[in-house]
């Protein structure tokens, strides 16, 4: 596509005749290109592991997601989507890669550097470049548009290039990437308007218009509230159990309240999202953000909490065997990033608090060798103290009758 064949009355972007180059396939980025694929864009996926090129080349995945295979295998077979080591040129230019914190909580944005910088040798007139990856405020104009755009084209001229921040919840991407309303956010006001018209023809929810600072923000303040309201709930956990009260009959209770919506105490807040994201507003403006930072540190403390419940536990034990059902970081994914499940697990074993006896069906051993992971029903068997980490299908569904003479340690109220 050329930027004068374009006639005023069709859409500038459209399946069959626009080419989509996908930087970084995974958990983001895979789902998207293969839906774009399938609707019809020509896309070329760009991901620098060599294994997970050949994997998706060969019409397999790499990560668990529902139904993901399916529709990959029927992108690559139709010859839709290809995999490659390297960029191509292309009509749009999505990049999805990762956005880490550093050990000291401040952004690593070495990721969008070097797709930005991958990218810019393939950058022509009439491109569309967008950020899709959760980033700090101004990543897009800083990085992307320094990394990415070569100097002699004029940004919103010559080039477009926006922010449309991903907002699929893991477990259900495929859906949510096709119905969430997008936020979409250009670095001049026809950047953002071809951006919209993009995403407009693959996305079933509204395409809400900004610039590309308020949609970076808008993104962080999503994951924050979240993070702010559990770190709420986990601090009412702690405090029910000193009142000797339960902690999600009370939430329930209080709920009921038209105008009250408190989320659900665990065990603490993993995944690469919402234990993430706050830092970068956190990061952009220390001196005012006190309560976004303090539920961070609420929210990371729940697991020390814990961990010191279950050695008062297990004390009266001569040797005290804990079964730990879950290390992923949520219900019935496989993830373990960050996640809370996980490290209560390592500090009971670090600690010796007893033998640690460890289940979760969906976390396969390639990701997690620190323990073995065993069977249910040998974890039910053999432990005494029982401690629900991660509340998987499979453990919610634990007939009653098989905690009754163990010591119960619930850490998401699915036992209730
Ligand atoms: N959690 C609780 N209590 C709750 C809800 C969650 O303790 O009431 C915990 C979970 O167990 C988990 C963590 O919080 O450890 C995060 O889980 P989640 O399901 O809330 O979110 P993620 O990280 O899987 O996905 C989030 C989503 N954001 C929002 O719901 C605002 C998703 O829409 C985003 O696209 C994604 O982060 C992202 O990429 O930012």
């Amino acid at each position: 596509m050329t930027e004068n064949s374009t006639n005023p009355f069709e859409p500038r972007y459209a399946p069959g005749k626009t080419t989509v180059c996908v930087m970084g396939l995974g958990y983001i980025g895979l789902p998207t290109a293969s839906v774009l694929a399938t609707k019809g864009f020509q896309v070329h996926g760009v991901d620098v592991r060599p294994d997970v090129v050949d994997t998706i080349n060969q019409g397999k995945i790499h990560i668990e997601e529902p139904d993901l295979d399916i529709l990959v295998r029927s992108a690559v077979n139709s010859g839709q989507l290809k995999a490659g080591k390297t960029p191509q040129p292309a009509d749009i230019f999505m990049i999805c890669v990762p956005t880490p914190i550093r050990p000291d909580r401040s952004p690593d944005l070495s990721y969008v550097k070097q797709a930005g910088q991958a990218l810019k040798p393939y950058i022509k007139p009439g491109n569309l470049v967008i950020l899709e990856s959760t980033s700090p405020p101004r990543t897009t104009e800083d990085i992307v548009l320094q990394e990415a755009i070569p100097a002699n084209l004029t940004v919103g001229r010559d080039v477009f290039v926006a922010h449309c921040p991903e907002r699929v919840l893991p477990g259900r991407i495929l859906f949510e990437v096709v119905q969430n309303d997008r936020v979409v956010g250009g670095i001049t006001p026809e950047c953002t308007a071809r951006a919209k018209q993009f995403y407009e023809s693959f996305v079933k929810g509204e395409v809400l218009a900004t610039n590309a600072l308020a949609a970076e923000v808008t993104k962080l303040v999503e994951n924050s509230y979240r993070d702010v309201n559990i770190a709420f709930a986990n601090e009412l956990s702690i405090l029910a159990d000193r009142l000797g009260i339960d902690a999600w009959e009370v939430i329930e209770l209080a709920n009921r309240h038209p105008r009250v919506n408190i989320l659900t105490p665990g065990p603490g807040v993993g995944g690469h999202c919402i234990s993430v994201d706050p830092w970068f507003l956190v990061h952009a403006a220390p001196d005012i953000t006190p309560l976004m930072r303090t539920a961070r540190e609420v929210n990371n403390s729940k697991p020390h909490y814990l961990v010191e419940h279950i050695e008062r536990l297990a004390r009266p034990f001569a040797s005290p065997v804990i079964g730990c059902l879950g290390i992923a970081y949520k219900a019935d994914v496989d993830d373990i990033r960050e996640s809370p499940s996980l490290e209560i697990v390592q500090m009971l074993a670090e600690r010796n608090v007893g033998q640690i006896l460890v289940c979760d069906p969906f976390v396969p051993h390639s990701k997690f060798s620190e323990l073995p992971l065993l069977p249910l029903g040998e974890v039910l068997e053999r432990s005494q103290i029982l401690v629900l980490l991660t509340d998987h299908r499979p453990f919610r569904e634990i007939p009653r009758r098989f905690l009754q003479e163990k010591v119960v340690v619930d850490t998401r109220g699915a036992w209730r």
